[in-house]
């Protein structure tokens, strides 16, 4: 179980202030409550901070310059260099932030009352302001409420896009006061790390690592209404907040088998957005609903089109165009989330459409050739690399699964889906090509790549390497290296979807051929390394998954954290190394742990029974009485009461 807060481990500590570091810094104490963010920058700022504080969902400007609301930073009492802390520390088992210098305070953003922050500060009585409210205006309305008790100051915060609301949260809040709503605030985590804690035992690095990847994916989450999850959470404003298929395939499934309701408020994001992304397909003629590459508010594509790279020069960015597998990743989260609390009113609502409509889009989006095979054209894997893809294995098969998927509903709810509808489906699916040889076992990642330039960046360098800034952007497109996996993402998603014992030998392609450009990519290869059981590899990737932003590896963490990254680390131990997959009957755990360690135990949730799940060399045990462990063959399932 959970360690007491403030222990070593379950802290992030940043000693001093070092303006070139700050920015990093600030994103890695960043404080939140799934809809409010603030990050960590401290009371008395200067011009090397950067303090920001963000609204889930709130978003200012229109197209591509639409982006995450900045808001009034209510942490923030003045400048003064002369006032920099000596420490902060960020307490990830109660969400508790405490600076430490001229000015010592606490501050949160309280789970228990999500939109509302809380400060406490004691510093020389002239540094602080008086007792008082104030109002701040804007898309997103802010009060304050201060209470100065000579050197010590109360701050309660309340944002909300309502003006009545926010006042009636500040109000409350202050009603309750400051201890009152710091023990709410231990109360709400500690429920939460109750549900999702992970303990890897053999590692305490990773272990620490692990638990402050948790705190922000469960921080940066909603678990009512709706959640729009950007790229970096509520801890930057990278990508403007935007939401990638990182929210929808990385971060979705720790939230699915820990939180549900979480994971419900991601896909209530995105069935709200069904009818932007249908009128999106009428667009292109096609049928169903295309889902954005990039997302905000409103649901249309807020892709930029252009960016300026490092040397001056302008190019195009075609993801917007061309990344479509995001509509079958939006499908497949639906799955996912299904497959772990068997949702029934989902099941017959939101979730049907979800998956009704996108599979109408890729049956509309095939082109059939004359020999009956079926082709999606022009499109961008996940592989960004490579900008015009015909036939790309990771789109088609998950298109493929999608239509699958779909096709298994049964007749009823909302859509009255035909049995022909349903059949031409399938005949679609089992028409998509996939570029797999059976003779070697590989999948070829899209049409022609094989015949590519074939160079192995791993024997050229080390890794992680933003290879298309090292050759450019034109030349990088003519060789066979990778920024992230593609086909080996398909292992990791849809395993029933690729040739049975093909891992492998992919692995054995692709690994060595791809750059890990992106933070997505170490966790995925961790977790597929760990199932067929070369740790050492495995280790390595798991590492770098917990690094990206402790050890700010991409050098962007100033602009926030990067949750798919989180949540990669996550799978990586809960579907790489624990071996745990839900589907429609039952949790499998097929475990692969590493020598030196000697347990891994994981929180989770499945069909509405909390429990935590505990692997030792050789066994397999279960907390709950409400749920059937037994063996099956080398595995265990875990059924539904
Ligand atoms: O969604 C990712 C993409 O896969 C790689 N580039 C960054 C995006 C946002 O994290």
């Amino acid at each position: 179980m959970p360690a007491p807060d403030a222990a070593p481990e379950w802290t992030v500590t940043v000693d001093g202030f070092d303006p070139g570091r700050e920015r990093v810094h600030e994103s890695l104490l960043t404080i939140a409550d799934g809809r409010l963010g603030t990050r960590g920058s401290p009371v008395v700022g200067d011009r090397a901070t950067t303090p920001g504080v963000f609204l889930a969902g709130c978003y200012d400007g229109t197209g591509a310059q639409t982006a995450l609301a900045r808001l009034p930073a209510w942490s923030r009492l003045g400048a003064a260099e002369e006032l920099r802390p000596r420490r902060r520390t960020l307490d990830l088992y109660t969400g508790v932030l405490s600076e430490e210098g001229p000015l010592t305070s606490l501050r949160f953003a309280s789970l228990a009352r999500p939109g509302t922050a809380v400060m406490r500060v004691r510093a020389d009585a002239a540094l602080l302001p008086d007792s008082g409210s104030a109002t701040a205006p804007g898309p997103v309305v802010a009060m304050f409420r201060d209470r100065r008790d000579g050197d010590v100051l109360h701050r309660i915060a309340a944002y909300d896009p309502a003006a009545g609301a926010a006042r009636a949260a500040a109000d409350g809040a202050a009603a309750a006061g400051f201890d009152q709503l710091l023990d709410e605030q231990r109360t709400a985590w500690a429920r939460r790390w109750r549900e999702a804690d992970v303990v890897v035992d053999g590692d305490p690095d990773l272990q620490r690592a692990v638990q402050f990847a948790l705190f922000h994916l469960m921080a940066s989450v909603t678990d009512r209404c709706e959640a729009a999850v950007g790229a970096r959470g509520l801890s930057g404003p990278a990508y403007g907040g935007h939401v990638f298929w990182d929210s929808d395939v990385f971060v979705l499934p720790f939230l699915a088998a820990t939180h549900p309701a979480a994971a419900r408020a991601m896909l209530e994001y995105r069935a709200r957005r069904l009818p932007a992304a249908r009128v999106a397909a009428r667009r292109l003629g096609r049928a169903g609903a295309r889902f954005p590459w990039e997302s905000a508010g409103g649901g249309d594509d807020v892709t930029p089109t252009t960016a300026r790279l490092a040397t001056g020069e302008q190019v195009r960015i075609s993801t917007g165009e061309r990344e479509e597998h995001i509509v079958a990743d939006v499908a497949w989260a639906a799955g996912c989330y299904l497959d772990w609390t068997g949702d029934g009113a989902f099941a017959a609502g939101a979730g049907r459409d979800l998956l009704v409509d996108t599979a109408r889009y890729w049956a509309s989006r095939v082109r059939l050739d004359d020999r009956g095979g079926a082709h999606i054209e022009g499109v961008i894997g996940p592989d960004e690399y490579h900008e015009r893809a015909d036939d790309n294995a990771y789109t088609n098969v998950m298109a493929r699964w999608n239509l699958r998927r779909a096709a298994a509903l049964d007749g009823g709810g909302t859509y009255r889906v035909s049995e022909p509808e349903r059949t031409a489906w399938r005949t679609v699916a089992d028409a998509l090509v996939d570029g797999y040889d059976a003779r070697s076992g590989v999948y070829e990642q899209f049409a022609g790549f094989f015949r590519l330039e074939p160079i192995v960046i791993a024997e050229l360098m080390d890794r992680p390497v933003a290879a298309d800034l090292l050759l450019g952007p034109e030349r990088i497109q003519q060789t066979q290296v990778l920024k992230q996996p593609d086909v080996l993402m398909l292992h990791h998603l849809v395993p029933a979807e690729v040739a049975p014992g093909s891992l492998p030998a992919n692995l054995d392609w692709y690994e060595p051929r791809t750059a890990h450009g992106s933070s997505l990519s170490p966790g995925i290869h961790a977790a597929l390394l760990a199932r067929v059981g070369r740790f050492d590899a495995a280790r390595q990737w798991l590492g770098v998954a917990a690094r990206v932003d402790l050890g700010d590896l991409t050098g962007s963490s100033a602009g926030g954290l990067h949750l798919a990254a989180m949540g990669g680390l996550w799978q990586a131990l809960a579907y790489g190394f624990a071996g745990v997959r839900a589907d429609a009957e039952r949790l499998l755990v097929d475990p692969r742990l590493p020598p030196d360690w000697n347990a891994l135990e994981l929180g989770l949730r499945y069909r509405d029974v909390p429990f935590r799940l505990r692997i030792e060399p050789g066994t397999v045990e279960i907390d709950s009485d409400a749920l059937v462990l037994r063996r099956a063959g080398r595995c265990w399932e875990v059924l539904p009461p």
